[in-house]
């Protein structure tokens, strides 16, 4: 990581979620010592800011097929504004979800300043379902069709907002969880994916540097969204859809300090923490320290 100075966007939101919780996991993830770990890290904490997020009290019932896409539009759009505006300071902005819906927001923002993103997915679903193709409606699984411009919902009416991210400059880890019609996208757009059955044959090693590769190949910028259920339950329980056969503790670790080491990822998100499985806030205490390990936190 090249800047010194991080910016902490907390986006308290959960209604792109199948289950309830994911809102509570930006505080869950201060109160588990994120600051704290920055600190010692010798990093600035240049802002904290928290994005005003719908609940479901303020939410009508949903009776739509695709469920709270006027709250997900608002919170994507006031998202893109604060990533925009962490990366115009000369910040590394550190995006604390909520559900994988957010992602839609933080994409937007990095765009409108990076115009050859890359992308680096850690997570057990693709998030590649468009309204009509999806089979739940949940808008966290919907993300990265998105951000590719597959899906009616978009953000190019906000001002600055770049061109769709680039699907060769799109890398997947950690999936083994797909929709039939997800699988036809990634084949059909040809993205490079490392499923579980890649780590497990490959190793990790090997997986994050080819996985660098595709997402550095002529980019100004690499963008890491990593979602909590990546991890296997037995490593993260408090997530809102756990997929057994997951990442375990030193692979993930592992991973993110190669990344750290390389200096080019330039953006972080952490999503999908939900403290209502939880147990003892194990979960978000990784989180942190995962995110401690890709800012750069060493063994000695
Ligand atoms: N692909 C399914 C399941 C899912 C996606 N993301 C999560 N779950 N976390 C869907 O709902 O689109
Ligand atoms: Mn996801
Ligand atoms: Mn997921």
């Amino acid at each position: 990581m090249e800047q010194r100075q991080v910016a902490i966007i907390k986006v308290p939101f959960g209604l792109g979620g199948a289950r309830g919780g994911a809102e509570l996991g930006p505080d869950e993830l201060i109160t588990a010592g994120l600051k704290r770990e920055i600190a010692r890290l010798g990093l600035v904490l240049s802002e904290e800011v928290r994005v005003e997020c719908p609940s479901v009290s303020d939410a009508p019932i949903e009776r739509n097929r695709v469920k709270y896409l006027d709250e997900v539009r608002q919170v994507s759009e006031r998202v893109c504004t604060e990533v925009s505006r962490a990366v115009a300071d000369g910040s590394f902005p550190l995006v604390l979800g909520g559900d994988h819906s957010v992602a839609i927001g933080t994409l937007a923002g990095l765009t409108s300043h990076y115009s050859n993103l890359g992308v680096i997915w850690f997570d057990a679903h693709a998030d590649l379902n468009t309204e009509e193709r999806s089979l739940s409606g949940n808008m966290h699984g919907m993300s990265l069709a998105a951000a590719l411009g597959h899906s009616a919902f978009n953000l190019s009416h906000i001002p600055g907002v770049g061109p769709f991210i680039n699907p060769s400059n799109l890398v997947y880890v950690g999936l083994r969880d797909l929709d039939e019609y997800e699988k036809e996208q990634i084949r059909a757009h040809g993205i490079k994916s490392f499923t579980m059955h890649d780590i497990d044959r490959m190793g990790i090693q090997c997986v994050v540097e080819q996985a660098l590769a595709v997402a550095g190949k002529g980019s100004d910028g690499i963008h890491l969204s990593f979602d909590m259920d990546c991890l296997d339950p037995r490593e993260a329980p408090g997530v809102g859809t756990p997929v057994p056969g997951g990442l375990n503790y030193r692979e993930a670790h592992f991973a993110l300090e190669l990344l750290a080491s390389t200096n080019r990822i330039t953006s972080m998100e952490l999503v999908e923490v939900n403290p209502l499985f939880d147990h003892n806030r194990h979960t978000a205490r990784l989180g942190v320290e995962l995110i401690a390990s890709l800012l750069g936190k060493r063994i000695l």
